[in-house]
């Protein structure tokens, strides 16, 4: 078997897992985020600031993904939220069999809002469905204009792009205009959100109202 065929029916099987999942979810009306990005993009930190503000309104439980460590597990346990971490001990990418192998420790009839928070990549995530409603890839302003155009999978398949570390832009030679464009030209369909730090604060509030009224929209699906 050549390695190409090798890959297609690892992706083959993939689908077929993340289609199990989908149901387990829907079955339980569990929401369910899939966060991608590079390492250091500020995925964590975005979802440090959300979880307190969905805290009284969703019940959720976050799954966090690093080849080692359980430091991001930790730092949403602080939160008072459930976090489990999975080691992909060199894995660049979740799939869909890691997120299932997960699912007895939850108890999804009691929960709202799953995030998934994704090996910190650019590339290898984008190709493997876990079973998510919501696809959003996180994109630092300090990563450089035309990463959506070096790397346009992951764009073409989010549903929602989230731009972080605007704060620092006085300092790059980032144009956020020229960023937006670049994620436009390969996906006019993605949904653009950004975030911003003030005084020490970060303001989470679109990505918050996002999730928020995309999950209404599954409800209403559903009824
Ligand atoms: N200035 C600034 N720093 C940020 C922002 N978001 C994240 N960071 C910092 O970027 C680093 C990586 O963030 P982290 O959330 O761990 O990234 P992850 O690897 O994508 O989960 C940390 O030192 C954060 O404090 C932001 O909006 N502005
Ligand atoms: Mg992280």
């Amino acid at each position: 078997m050549t390695k190409v065929e090798i890959n297609q029916d690892l992706r083959a099987l993939n689908r077929q897992v993340a289609a199990e999942n989908r149901k387990r979810f829907n079955a339980c009306g569990v929401y369910v985020i899939n966060i991608m990005g590079s390492p250091g993009s500020g995925k964590t930190t975005l979802l440090e600031n959300i979880l307190p503000k969905l805290g009284g309104k969703l019940r959720t439980a976050v799954i966090e993904g690093d080849l080692a460590t359980q430091n991001d597990a930790l730092r949403i346990e602080k939160l008072g939220v459930k976090a489990l971490q999975i080691n992909t001990n060199g894995g660049c990418h979740l799939d869909a069999k890691m997120i299932a192998g997960q699912l007895q420790k939850l108890d999804l009839a009691g929960l709202d809002l799953l995030i998934i928070e994704n090996v910190g990549n650019l590339v290898c995530p984008s190709s493997f469905d876990l079973g998510e409603n919501l696809r959003m890839v996180v994109l630092s302003v300090a990563e450089g204009e035309d990463k959506p155009a070096k790397y346009p999978i992951a764009f073409l398949n989010a549903n929602t792009a989230v731009l972080t570390k605007t704060d620092l832009l006085p300092y790059l030679d980032t144009d956020i205009d020229v960023m937006k464009r670049y994620i436009n030209d390969v996906n006019p369909k993605v949904t653009v959100l950004e975030t911003a730090k003030k005084d020490g604060e970060y303001q989470v509030d679109q990505v918050v109202g996002h999730i928020l009224s995309q999950i209404g929209q599954y409800r209403k699906a559903g009824e």
